[in-house]
């Protein structure tokens, strides 16, 4: 997609740092941070929103949340926990029309785990 910034970052137009790459999707920091850490995971296909996905998704929609908990785990966050969220369409606060999984996490935790 010509207008798309995801794309272009995948397609190497935007210089990114890839934390992973697999054949079907690439994760890279948000740049503009909501917490410690904060990746997006983003298929390479594009497709608009959590509204476009078709059964023939499915397996590459598995993958997001497959690579959302190894990233987690590289980040050193699985064990403190983290918020996985998708952002679908202007009224849930989607701006980049490009799929993708906000990976969140990386808080000092203020009391013991029980
Ligand atoms: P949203 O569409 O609200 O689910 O979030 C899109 C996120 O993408 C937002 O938190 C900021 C991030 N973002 C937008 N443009 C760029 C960019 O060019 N590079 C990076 N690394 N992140 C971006």
């Amino acid at each position: 997609m010509e207008d798309c910034i995801f794309c272009k970052i995948i397609a190497g137009q935007i210089p990114t740092e890839f934390l992973m790459e697999t054949e079907d999707l690439v994760v890279f920091r948000d740049i503009n941070p909501k917490a410690p850490v904060h990746l997006l995971i983003v298929p390479k296909q594009h497709i608009r929103s959590i509204n476009d996905i078709q059964k023939n998704h499915k397996e590459v929609i598995a993958s997001l949340f497959y690579i959302a908990k190894e990233m987690a785990a590289r980040e050193g966050i699985d064990e403190s926990g983290y918020k996985l969220q998708f952002h679908v369409e202007k009224g849930g606060g989607q701006e980049v029309f490009h799929l993708h999984l906000h990976l969140i996490g990386g808080w000092k935790l203020t009391t013991s785990r029980t």
